[in-house]
């Protein structure tokens, strides 16, 4: 009932009266006033004038299903939406969902996570508020061996949609990181569930620093946010609205494909590594080259002193970013 006066108000515009609301939705004056006063309590903006109505001034910057579906524009990623106002980590929350057989596209969210990862079980800062931590599941119809590729993917949608929806120019560090002057403002760890040749879902964890005002002293040099970057506060909402918004759009294009021939170029284009000088530190070895290309596969094509070699995992420090020159 209150998702619905909200949405009435968002729709209007302007002023709706008391009456039109009490008879829009069935209920009694009386009814609305008290789902009004709730969502002044929430930190809605609500003008309430005399013969005229109620009208919506401002909504906070909140993380919950009803704001996040509100003008959502996907067919299936986001159709339904988990929030949750703290969390271990969303990753795990989506492997939680997935034992009751959750469809393709579900989306967590949640306003902190106590136990963030990174990638090999590292940490992952989520403080409470500041960001978008969330978790995708999918379901595509492809082999497991393709699911690295998807790491790419969600840097392509997040790396437009963050400069479509500040101005800044960010940049993506392959495979997984999103980077603004030059410093880490998102995070992506993909994980897999499945047998060796067959694939049950994808868990696509994002972590963006959006309103994060500071870092612990050890992140300080190598993490920004995006108002950091831009000295303005960002709508986490809509933000990540864009960011599924552009994740269904290609992973369309990568699902019909089965790699990403039709996006590589794209992401090349935003790719910091590319062309660029670079140390690989490999499972077994490290290497040291200069990126020449990256395959619709995904990999790192490296011109190397000792030839040429095919970088499928791994770090790569970038030389003059994070410290490395
Ligand atoms: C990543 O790992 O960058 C993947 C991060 C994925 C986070 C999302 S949040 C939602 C979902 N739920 C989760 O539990 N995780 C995902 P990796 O490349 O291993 O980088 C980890 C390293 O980044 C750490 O060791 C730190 O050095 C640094 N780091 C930690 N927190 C950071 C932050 N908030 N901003 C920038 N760098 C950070």
């Amino acid at each position: 009932m209150k998702n619905k006066i909200l949405n009435t108000l968002k729709d209007a515009d302007g002023f709706v009266s008391g009456e039109e609301l009490s008879k829009i939705l069935g209920v009694s004056r009386t009814a609305v006033w008290k789902h009004i006063s709730k969502l002044k309590q929430e930190g809605y903006e609500l003008e309430s004038v005399t013969r005229k109505g109620y009208r919506l001034l401002h909504s906070p910057d909140l993380l919950t299903a009803e704001e996040l579906a509100y003008g959502l524009n996907t067919e299936k990623i986001g159709q339904k939406i988990l929030c949750f106002d703290e969390i271990d980590s969303t990753n795990l929350e989506v492997k939680r969902q997935a034992l009751d057989d959750e469809k393709h596209g579900l989306v967590v969210v949640a306003e902190e996570q106590t136990k963030g990862r990174g990638r090999k079980g590292r940490q992952w800062v989520s403080p409470k508020g500041t960001g978008i931590w969330m978790s995708l599941m999918l379901k595509p119809d492809l082999s497991p061996s393709s699911a690295p590729m998807l790491t790419l993917v969600a840097g392509l949608a997040v790396c437009e949609a963050i400069q479509g929806q500040t101005g800044l120019e960010a940049q993506i560090k392959w495979p997984n990181d999103i980077v603004v002057q030059k410093k880490k403002i998102c995070g992506i760890l993909t994980e897999m569930n499945g047998e060796i040749d067959h694939l049950n879902y994808i868990v696509l964890g994002i972590g963006v620093n959006v309103n994060v005002e500071g870092f612990p002293k050890e992140l300080e040099d190598i993490a920004t946010s995006l108002k950091i970057a831009s000295g303005k506060e960002v709508s986490r909402v809509q933000l990540l609205q864009k960011i599924l918004e552009r994740l269904e759009h290609y992973y369309r294009i990568f699902e019909r494909d089965g790699d990403l021939q039709n996006l590589i170029e794209g992401y090349k284009s935003h790719c910091i590594t590319y062309n660029k000088e670079v140390k690989v530190l490999g499972p077994l070895e490290t290497m040291e080259g200069i990126v020449v290309d990256i395959t619709d596969q995904g990999e790192l094509i490296l011109e190397t002193e000792e030839g040429t070699k095919k970088v499928v995992s791994g770090e790569v420090s970038v030389r003059g970013m994070y410290g490395y020159v």
